[in-house]
């Protein structure tokens, strides 16, 4: 697609429901004079226009600002025009639907950022990283997208398939003489290059799974004995009063859920009914629930009371779940603050959810644990596409050197670097199918 043979889009780009501005963003080769038309005002490019915009009957919709973006250096590689009015949203569809009388189609959802990716003004994992951003829940994955959109992941992956291509350039270049086999010179650079990939993408991968684990949402569950305080534990990380607390064993029997962040980490925190023996039917239910919870979850909080300790079973509890110790209720024992190696090695924290002493460093042995603190670096954004993608071209690739180094053979390996290329190309898009594009953009808000 070039920007010559597309419609004009237009849609409301700021958020829906009534602000104190809004944007109509048009793009295509008619946005230019579908603005003077509404405006009757001349645009100088990348310069903000007073205007008045009016309806076919030349009534006044709201006046407000108007700016020209022409081609190529715009969003979307088209000619591109901002106007800006007050955000109602009566106002704003009335602009909207007069810029659809003159022509322009409504876009879909994503579609200003697929025009952009389909111009060449952004790979796909920079138009990926521009939703990321959108919808970042914490800051670290706000500035991870935002690292990502600056190219920052783009160019490893960029830096990774330049060395791809040389090596199959270097492969093919023996296939052009058939009857001689690689000489030993070339195939030693051949396995040497081979293995060098190959740790890139290594390295990449493990980049990628740890930036996904420090921008997705995990869940924790809390359990524990009746009174442990466990309910009053979600309250202090909640800094709200979500869940009934009493000393009345047996409070909490529904589980309850509340997002909260800890240090890096994005959690959602489920309070679950004491672990206990019991008699009644309804706790028996929460018992029986908080364990179906426990089961799922990527953490578990088990919480101690260190005044009236009670042992409860966790043996149902998975053993690749991670479990952390919390010795609550430090303020009414002897027990240092902080946290302390237990027994079976396993991380341990002595804090008071009553005061909050001890919170930030449970907040420490969060982010360790799910791998998201800030010694494991990432510098981008990445999804679970990402790392499938990467986790096939390092599959195919470890086919790759085995079969080189047993057969020896140019074609097969030839034929195996494009694979492995292929894999690594889908990321920025070099590579993509319409499925792919589709799933991808339909994600995106309307006017992005
Ligand atoms: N002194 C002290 N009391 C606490 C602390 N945490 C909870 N409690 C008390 O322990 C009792 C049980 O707390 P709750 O959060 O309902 O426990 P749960 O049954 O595990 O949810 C309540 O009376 C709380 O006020 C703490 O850190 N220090
Ligand atoms: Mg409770």
């Amino acid at each position: 697609m070039t920007a010559l043979d597309t419609d004009t889009i237009a849609a409301i780009a700021t958020a829906r429901g009534d602000g104190p501005v809004g944007i109509i963003r048009l793009s295509g080769p008619k946005a230019l004079t579908i603005a003077t038309t509404i405006s009757q005002h001349h645009f100088e490019p990348r310069h903000a226009h007073l205007c008045v915009f009016t309806n076919a009957c030349g009534d006044v919709i709201d006046s407000g600002l108007g700016l020209y973006f022409p081609l190529p250096h715009s969003f979307t590689g088209e000619d591109v025009v901002e106007l800006q009015i007050h955000g109602g949203h009566i106002v704003l569809q009335a602009l909207l639907s007069r810029c659809l009388e003159l022509g322009a189609r409504a876009a879909r959802p994503g579609e200003f950022s697929e025009r952009s990716f389909l111009n060449g003004k952004i790979d796909l994992l920079q138009a990926e990283a521009i939703a990321d951003l959108i919808s970042a829940e914490t800051e670290t994955a706000a500035q991870l997208a935002a690292s990502s959109l600056a190219g920052v992941f783009s160019e490893l992956v960029d830096t990774l398939a330049t060395d791809l291509n040389e090596l199959r350039a270097l492969t093919e270049a023996s296939i052009d003489f058939p009857e001689e086999d690689i000489d030993v010179l070339q195939r030693h650079q051949v396995i040497t290059r081979l293995h060098s990939c190959n740790t890139t993408i290594t390295t990449l991968l493990r980049d990628v799974s740890t930036a996904r684990k420090r921008t997705q949402r995990h869940t924790a569950v809390l359990i524990g004995a009746p009174n442990a305080g466990k309910s009053s534990l979600l309250n202090a990380l909640a800094y709200d009063d979500i869940a009934i607390v009493t000393d009345q064993p047996g409070t909490t029997r529904d589980a309850l859920k509340e997002t909260v962040q800890i240090g890096a980490a994005l959690l959602d925190i489920i309070d679950t009914a004491g672990i206990r023996s019991t008699t009644d039917v309804i706790e028996q239910e929460g018992v029986k629930r908080a364990k179906a919870s426990g089961s799922l979850a990527d953490l578990v909080l088990h919480i101690v009371d260190d005044s009236h300790p009670i042992a409860i079973d966790t043996d149902w509890i998975p053993l690749s779940t991670p479990i952390i110790k919390v010795f609550n209720k430090a303020d009414l024992t002897q027990r240092a603050l902080g946290r302390f190696e237990g027994e079976a090695s396993r991380n341990c924290v002595a804090l008071s959810a009553a005061t909050g002493e001890g919170l930030d460093e449970l907040a420490s042995i969060v982010e360790e644990t799910l791998l998201i603190s800030g010694h494991q670096h990432s510098t981008f954004s990445a999804r679970q596409r990402h790392v499938d993608a990467l986790a096939e071209a390092e599959q195919l690739l470890a086919h790759a050197l085995e079969q080189f180094s047993v057969h020896n053979a140019a074609e097969l390996l030839s034929e195996d670097l494009k694979r492995v290329q292929t894999a690594i190309d889908t990321l920025t898009g070099r590579v993509s199918s319409d499925d792919i594009l589709g799933q991808i953009f339909s994600s995106f808000c309307i006017g992005k």
